[in-house]
C-alpha cells in the first residue's frame, strides 16, 4: 500500500477514476475499464473502476467537502479520509479477514483505493430481505473484541498509544455524532425528522428529564472515555457480508473513544431490524445480539489473559469489572442509536420501508420506547439474556 499527498483536491468523475486507476497501473496495460459511481451513503463518492475483460475491480472512495446528505452548505473535513485509510491499516494489523484491502491512498486527493466487496451485499440490505447471515455476529463480536483490545491501555504502551490517540483525533465526524446521536433527537432541533403522527411521542422524550440525565452521561463518555481505537458508525449498512464472509467498512468515523459505543451500535442496529420484522422472524436477530456479546466476551478474555500489557490485567475481578461496564454502556448507547435512527436526522431503511404506513409509525413509537427503556435502565439489564427478556417484554406489552 502507497500513501500520496498530492497538491490540488478535485472531486473525480468516472473518467478521472479511470485515469487515475490507469496512472496507478491497478490494471494491465491496454485494459478497456468501466467506472460507475454507486456510492449510496450520506457523505462520499464510491467509484467502481472494472475490467470489462478480466471483470476484476477495485473501489476508488472519495470524501467530498461537504456531507452529500445535506449539500455544500454542511462543509465537511477531507481529512475524514486519511483517518479511514489508517483506521482501516489498524484493524488490518489484527483482523485482516474482516476488512477490505488497502491498495492506495492520497491525503490531498481524499481517497483510498480498495478491495471491492461487490460480491457480498450490506448487510442492512440482507436483513431487511429475510436472510439470517449466520456468521455475522460471530465475525463481528471477533472484530470487536480485537480491534478495540489491541487498541486499548490493557493492550499497548502508555506513550504509543497517546501517539495512536492523536493520530485519530477527528473533531469533525466526532462533532456529527455529538450532534446526530447524542444532541439533537433530544431536544426540538431542525436536523430531526419524523412524521407528524409521532409528535407526542416525540414531545414525551424531549419532556423526560430522567431519560435526558442519562443521554447528557453517554455524551460525556462519548466525549471523553478513549478507551480504544472504535470504528465509530459500526451500522449493518457498514458491514458487508453472506453467509460465509464478513466486511467492516467505513471507518471514517474512527477515533479512540468508549469500547461499548461500538458495541452498542451493533446491538442497537440488530435491534432496529428485529423490531421491523413480524415477532415469529425476529429470534434470529436476538441471537445475533447475543452472539455478537459472548463471542466479544470469549475473545476479549482471551486476548486480556494473553496478551494484557497493563499490569492490572492480573488482578482477580478487573476483567469482569470492564466487561460488565462495556455493557452497561452499550445497553444505553443501543438505546441512543434507535432513538436518533427513528427520528433524527439519518434514518434507516429497516424502519422507513416498513408497510402500510400506519404499521411503520407504530414500530417507531416502539423503537422509542424501547430506546428510552434502555437509556434508562442500563444499570439494571446486567447481560444479553436480560436484555433480550427486556425487549420482549416491551414489544409484547
Ligand atoms: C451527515 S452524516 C449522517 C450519518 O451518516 C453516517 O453514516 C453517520 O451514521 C452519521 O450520523
Ligand atoms: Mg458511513
Amino acid at each position: 500500500m502507497s500513501t500520496k499527498k498530492s497538491s490540488v483536491y478535485e472531486p473525480l468523475t468516472e473518467s478521472g477514476a479511470i485515469a487515475l486507476a490507469k496512472r496507478l497501473q491497478l490494471f494491465e496495460e491496454n485494459s478497456n475499464l468501466l467506472c460507475n459511481e454507486i456510492g449510496d451513503g450520506n457523505l462520499n463518492l464510491v467509484f467502481k473502476v472494472k475490467d470489462s475483460k478480466t471483470e476484476e475491480s477495485i473501489i476508488i472512495k472519495q470524501a467530498l467537502p461537504y456531507a452529500k446528505v445535506v449539500g455544500e452548505s454542511w462543509p465537511l473535513t477531507l481529512d475524514r479520509a486519511r483517518i479511514e485509510t489508517h483506521a482501516l491499516l489498524k484493524q488490518a494489523e489484527f483482523v485482516p479477514q474482516y476488512v477490505p484491502k488497502v491498495f492506495y491512498s492520497d491525503e490531498k486527493l481524499a481517497i483510498t483505493i480498495m478491495e471491492d466487496l461487490s460480491r457480498l451485499q450490506i448487510s442492512r440490505a440482507a436483513l431487511i430481505e429475510g436472510k439470517d447471515l449466520l456468521l455475522l455476529s460471530k465475525h463481528i463480536g471477533e472484530f470487536l473484541a480485537k480491534t478495540l483490545f489491541y487498541t486499548s491501555d490493557y493492550a499497548v504502551n502508555q506513550h504509543y498509544k497517546k501517539s495512536l490517540v492523536k493520530q485519530f483525533i477527528n473533531p469533525d465526524l466526532c462533532k456529527i455524532t455529538e450532534d446526530l446521536v447524542f444532541t439533537d433527537p433530544f431536544f426540538d432541533h431542525d436536523t430531526n425528522d419524523f412524521e407528524p403522527e409521532l409528535g407526542q411521542d416525540v414531545e414525551q422524550i424531549w419532556q423526560d428529564q430522567a431519560l435526558k440525565l442519562e443521554v447528557a452521561k453517554l455524551k460525556q463518555k462519548f466525549l471523553t472515555k478513549a478507551e480504544a481505537l472504535v470504528h465509530g458508525d459500526l451500522h449493518t449498512g457498514s458491514i458487508f457480508a453472506d453467509d460465509k464472509e464478513t466486511k467492516v467498512i467505513d471507518p471514517e468515523f474512527a477515533y479512540f473513544g468508549p469500547i461499548g459505543f461500538d458495541v452498542g451500535q451493533v446491538f442497537g442496529n440488530f435491534l432496529l431490524n428485529a423490531i421491523s420484522r413480524d415477532v415469529e422472524n425476529q429470534g434470529v436477530l436476538f441471537t445475533h445480539i447475543e452472539t455478537t456479546w459472548n463471542v466479544f466476551v470469549e475473545e476479549f478474555s482471551k486476548a486480556w489473559k494473553n496478551d494484557g500489557l497493563e499490569i492490572f490485567t492480573k488482578v482477580d475481578g478487573y476483567l469482569e469489572h470492564v466487561l460488565s461496564e462495556i455493557f452497561e454502556e452499550a445497553v444505553g448507547f443501543a438505546g441512543c442509536e434507535i432513538i436518533r435512527r427513528t427520528i433524527g436526522l439519518a434514518h434507516v431503511a429497516d424502519l422507513d420501508s416498513i408497510q402500510p404506513y400506519e404499521k411503520r409509525i407504530s414500530i417507531k413509537q416502539l423503537a422509542l420506547t424501547i430506546g428510552s427503556e434502555l437509556i434508562k435502565n442500563q444499570k439494571t439489564i446486567k447481560g444479553p439474556t436480560q436484555f433480550k427478556d427486556y425487549v420482549k417484554q416491551t414489544v409484547n406489552q
